[in-house]
This record gives structure tokens, sequence and C-alpha cells, in this order.
């Protein structure tokens, strides 16, 4: 704050025109005296006659009054102002007014040179006296792109695992040697003859198209052929398009960057997961999220999108949860997107998981997310198909230089952490072989294991923590709690919902983790789309969350330090195991990863599919 000289210091006198409330002036005068001006509070419930005469009194440059409570506000104001006009004082000095009860237009209405409502900062009224501009932007948050692998070796904590790990990815390295698949076919022609920039002027390459609707379905295929979309969608129209453009540019000028961390380096980063189906309406609640602080977003696919051999093209809207990926899909959501705004693409379940990335990749995406262990244990593909799809999709993720969380949903089926965990590492360990940057993605929920094992009977906090604990016991890795956070613990009750995501952000935070994916509050409301308000309550419990921890932390019992032991203990025994079959893909098969009992089903999409290269 600026020190005023004596020549330029003002007098100024604070009138509390309210029964009790005053802190609000009492700040105001601390910022005042601070930088040199001359100030007097007077008390409050002074009657308003007594006031003038003080400011006849005293001739002070400028009169701040403050009034907190809403009743008769306007009457008691407009007496106030007539009795200055009547006692001469109107024209010698400045009149404002501010406060709970005050809104720049009663001001304007009432005749008082400006009007300062609730929320105004003290140095904003300092600029005001000081007759400066007040500057927002010196307060503005600033926000810069962030790195979530930057700070990690990727080195093994654990050498027995690690050697295990290696072993393992050895050996699927091996098993996909001279394999290949529709999936892998399609990626590479997207990757070697799909030129974004020739697209982007509307150029299409023949080539292209020809020899990539051949590996396509017959429901891409008739895309390419005849230009039939998906039977699920439709084209946006020109109009729709018109107003997205309109409300693209309008909705940029406006934007102001939010930070919901309430500390300097600004850790975990949170993300928020879109796909309502509509690209329209994901832009919007991306702006919305933006403006309430997210510092990423996660484009969801609709389900059918993972059991589809191949994508068409299009600006495509439908009425299922997820939005399509298309070209033109991703295109527009990312000319929505802040720069600052981390954006991830996941590919990691379905019969387009390695083209998925390359897409990501050329349209600009920050991040992707692979894992084969969940996406044929619990997202319905062919463990096989998956296994020679994911590690081309692992290389495509290193060439595009896009770090990728390895989700552990499986636990939601019912897989034990330790089993979903191996089965992540696993995939985090081939990143490592290919040169890719994986984050380990443990699910912060209350999962099938444990509401039938009990071990969450106490707190959310000691499982969740324990699962932290385990995996830096095992590798220098990211950790990005998800997805989202909470999972299972919300229900219909959209406060109840907020808070609890809240309080997992708080553990996470405590944990010091480096992001988190959190749900909207009508995570666990089914009976229709999500709503941009319930997207606002969990950004906004979350900030509240890291505002009242702050550098606090939420601290686990010693039941944490021992469940972390165990898990790691079970996890080199599931990689045993791992490593002792006849391969990766025959431990999917047969249940080492997660079994039918414990809720995993290797999946069938793309089943023989697998061609000789
Ligand atoms: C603290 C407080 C009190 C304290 C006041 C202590 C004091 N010396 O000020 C006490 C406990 C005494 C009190 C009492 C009452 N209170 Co009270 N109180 C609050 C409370 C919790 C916080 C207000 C506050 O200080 N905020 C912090 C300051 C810093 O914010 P601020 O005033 O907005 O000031 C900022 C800006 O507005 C601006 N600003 C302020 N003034 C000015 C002036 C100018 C010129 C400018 C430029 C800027 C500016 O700058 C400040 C810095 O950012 C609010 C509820 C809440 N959570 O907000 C209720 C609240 C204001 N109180 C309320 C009520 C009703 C009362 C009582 C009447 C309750 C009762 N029936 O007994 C009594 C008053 C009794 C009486 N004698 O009449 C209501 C008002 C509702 C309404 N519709 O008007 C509120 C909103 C609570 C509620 N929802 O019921 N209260």
């Amino acid at each position: 704050m600026p020190v005023v000289t004596c020549l330029e210091r003002r007098k100024i006198l604070l009138v509390p025109l309210d029964p009790v409330h005053d802190i609000g002036l009492k700040m105001i005068r601390r910022g005042l005296d601070k930088a040199g001006h001359k100030t007097l509070l007077l008390p409050p419930d002074l009657p308003s006659e007594e006031i003038i005469s003080m400011m006849s009194k005293e001739q002070p440059d400028q009169v701040l009054i403050s009034r907190t409570l809403g009743y008769g506000v306007a009457e008691l104001l407009a007496r106030f102002a007539d009795l200055a006009d009547a006692a001469g004082l109107r024209d010698k000095m400045g009149l404002v007014i501010g406060g709970m009860a005050i809104r720049p237009e009663l001001a304007a209405e009432l005749g008082f040179d400006a009007g300062f409502g609730p929320g105004t900062s003290v140095e904003e009224v300092v600029a005001y006296v000081e007759g400066r501009p007040y500057q927002r932007d010196a307060n503005k948050v600033k926000k810069t792109k962030a790195d979530l692998t930057a700070n990690y070796t990727y080195q093994y904590r654990h050498n027995a695992i690690g050697e295990l790990l290696d072993r393992i990815a050895d050996g699927i390295l091996g098993w996909v040697q001279g394999k290949t698949s529709p999936a892998i076919q399609r990626s590479r022609l997207r990757d070697n003859l799909w030129d974004i920039e020739q697209w982007r002027l509307g150029n299409i390459n023949k080539d292209f198209t020809e020899a990539y609707s051949a590996l396509c379905d017959p429901i891409a295929e008739a895309y390419y052929r005849s230009g039939e979309v998906h039977p699920k969608t439709r084209q946006l129209r020109a109009e729709e398009i018109e107003r997205l453009e309109a409300y693209l540019t309008d909705t940029k000028s406006r934007m102001e960057p939010a930070k919901v961390q309430h500390w300097e380096e600004g850790q975990p980063k949170v993300f928020i997961q879109y796909g309502t189906g509509c690209p329209f309406m994901d832009i919007a609640h991306i702006k919305l999220s933006e403006a309430w602080g997210a510092d990423g977003v996660v484009h969801f696919d609709p389900s059918w999108g993972a059991r589809t051999e191949g994508f068409i093209g299009d600006f495509l809207t439908h009425q299922e949860d997820g939005s399509v990926i298309t070209p033109e899909n991703l295109s527009w959501t990312k000319a929505g997107l802040e720069e600052y705004t981390l954006w991830q693409v996941r590919a990691h379940r379905g019969l387009n998981t390695p083209e998925t990335v390359v897409l990501a990749g050329k349209l600009g995406a920050d991040l992707t997310k692979i894992n084969i262990a969940y996406g044929s244990l619990a997202a319905g593909t062919d463990p096989a198909r998956l296994t020679v799809d994911g590690v081309e999709s692992i290389k495509m993720a290193a060439k595009y230089n896009l770090p990728f969380d390895v989700v552990t949903n499986e636990e939601l089926a019912g897989v034990p952490a330790h089993k979903a965990f191996a089965g992540m590492l696993i995939v985090a360990a081939l990143g490592r072989k290919l040169g890719g940057r994986p984050i380990l993605q443990p699910l912060f929920c209350y999962s099938p294991e444990v509401m039938i094992s009990g071990q969450m009977e106490q707190n959310y906090i000691d499982f969740n923590a324990a699962k932290i604990k385990a995996l830096r016991k095992i590798m220098d890795a990211p950790i990005w709690p998800g997805a989202p956070i909470g999972f299972l613990t919300q229900t219909e009750d959209r406060v109840q919902s907020s808070m609890t995501t809240s309080l997992h952000a708080a553990l996470a935070a405590s944990l010091r983790v480096d992001a988190i994916s959190i749900a909207s509050s009508d995570e666990a409301y089914s009976g229709g789309p999500i709503v941009a308000a319930s997207r606002l309550d969990t950004l906004t419990a979350v900030k509240e969350g890291f505002r009242f921890f702050g550098e606090g932390r939420v601290e686990a019992t010693s039941m944490a330090d021992r469940w972390a032991d165990e898990m790691v203990q079970n996890i080199e025994k599931v990689l045993k195991d791992v490593a002792d079959a006849p391969s990766f893909v025959d431990a999917l098969y047969n249940g080492i990863l997660g079994s039918k009992e414990e809720g995993a089903y290797p999946g069938r999409g793309g089943r023989d599919t697998i061609q000789v290269e």
C-alpha cells in the first residue's frame, strides 16, 4: 500500500450509521492509517443530527458511512443526505456509503458520491479516498499451466517390487512383439496421414479416409461412405454454432482467473470432469468451472464410444452421458479453454485407446488416461486386445508428450485396492520403460472392498491415507486421487455431497498429492443431467475446505501406516503371481489382478481381433 505525503494526506471521518456494526469501518480505518491518512472513527448508534454536527466541526475531506442492517436503509440514508444538504456540507466534503446493506445503485439514487457493497476490499477504499483508480489487476490471480510430473524421478523405492515390475513390463513388451490390431492401424494412420492443419482448412485426405474407413465398424464406416452420423447423435446446427461462438467471445472477455487453493504453490490441482453429451453445454460447464477456480478439466466420452471400432467426424451432440470424441468436438472444446487450464482427454478403456491418444496429442491436450488392467477387467475390453493397444497407447503418449494417469476404477467393481494397485503399477512400469510419464490414480472412495471388510467403519481417512502412503513407498511418481474423490460417499443431497467432496479434498491436500478430480454435488443423482450449479457447489466447498485447513493437516490414525504396510506386502504378492503366470494377459484372464468373485470380468470387446504384424 503506498504511503502518502503530508500534502496528499486526507482527513477522513468514519461513521457507522448502524446500531452496532462497525468492524468493516475499523478495518478500513487501519488501512487508511497505515497509508498515512488522518482518521476519526465515531461510535455506532449516534443520531444523524449528531453526526452532521461532527461533520461541520471536523470538516473532513471525506465521510465514509457504513450501514450493515438491511432495514429502512433508503429512508435513513435519504434523510441523512437531506440533513447534510441543509447544513451546507454537501459540496464541502465527499460523502460515501458502504457496507453489507449498500449497493452502488442505491448511492447513485440517493445522490451520494459513491457506494460500495459487501466484499469491497480495504485497498479499494483506500484507492478511492486517494483518488487513484483501483487496480484489481495487482491482486488478480495469475495462473500458469502446471506440469504435474515435473518433480518426479520415477525411481522405485521398493527394490523387490521394482524388480518384479520390470520383469512383468519386459514380459508384456515381449508378448506384444509382432502383434497389431485395427486400433493400432487406425492410430498409425491418424498419426501419419491426418494433417491437422490441412484438416482445419477443410482439406480431406482421401488416402487417409479410404484406408481408415476400411478399419472401422459398419457404423463408423457409414460416416465415411455417406456422411451418416452415429444413430445416437446429431450435428449441431449453424445457429447453435453461431451462438456458441458469441458465448465464447463474451465469456472469454469476462474471464478472470480464480484459485481454489488457499496456499501459494497451488497443489493439489483441482480437476472437474465434463461429459454432458452436448459439447456446447460442456464448454459452458468448463467456463463456469474455470471462473470458480478449476485448474483442469477431463473429457469423458460415452460408453458406446469405447465399443465401436473407429471414430467418426463432425460437431456432434447426443443425449447420453459422455461427449462424443470427434476431431471437431475436441477442437471446439480446446478453443473454449483458457490457456492455463489443463486438459485431459481420457483414452484408457476401449477399442479406440491408441487413436484417442493420437487425437488428444494432435489437438493440444495436456494429459491422457490409460489403464490396461481396468479397461480389460471392468470396462469391457478383451485383455489381450487392450494389452496390445495399451502398449501402443503408451508409446503414443510418450511421442506426443502427454503424461497419463492410470486410473484404478476396477476398485469400484469390487477389486481390492492392492490388486488394482498392482495393475496400475504394471502400467506405470510400462510407461517408465517406454519414456512416458505416468501419474498414479488411486481412488479416494468408499469401495465395495471396504464396505464388506469394514476398514472405513471408524473414519474415511485412514484407508485413503494408507493408499497414498503405500504408493509412495513403492515409486517416486505423481499421485492424483480420483476420480472423483469421495466416490460412494456422496448422496443425492447437495449439501452432504459437497461436504464429503470438500473433506476428501482437504485430506488429499494434507497428504500433499499433486491433483484431485472432484465430482459435482449431483454426482449421486441419476434422474437427469448434471446441472451447472452443482459443479459450483463442490468447487466452492473445496475452496472453503482448503481455506479452513490452510497449511494445517487432516491427521490419520496409526491404522493408516498399518494398512499401508499390509497393502505393500499384498501388492508384492500379487506381482509375484503375475510374474509367475505364463503372461500378463493370462494373469488378467485368470483373475490374478481381480477375480470374477471380486467383480472383475475380463471384457469381450475386440476379442480375437489381434493380427500378426
Ligand atoms: C459481527 C456481527 C455482529 C456483531 C457486531 C460487532 C461490531 N462491533 O460490529 C454483534 C454481535 C454485536 C451483532 C449484533 C447484531 N446483529 Co449482526 N452480524 C455480525 C456478522 C456476524 C458479521 C458482520 C461483519 O462484521 N462482517 C465483517 C465486515 C468486515 O464486513 P462488512 O461490514 O461487510 O465490511 C466490509 C465491506 O462491506 C466494506 N465496508 C463496510 N462499511 C463500509 C463503508 C464504506 C464507506 C465503504 C467504502 C466500504 C465499507 O468494507 C469492509 C471490508 O471488506 C453478520 C453476519 C455475517 N456472517 O456476515 C451479522 C449480521 C450483519 N447481524 C445481523 C443482525 C440482525 C444483528 C442484530 C440486529 C441481531 C439481534 N436481533 O440482536 C444485532 C444488533 C443488535 C442491535 N443492537 O441492534 C444480521 C443483519 C440482517 C439484516 N437483514 O440486516 C446479520 C447479516 C446476521 C443475520 N443474518 O442475521 N452483529
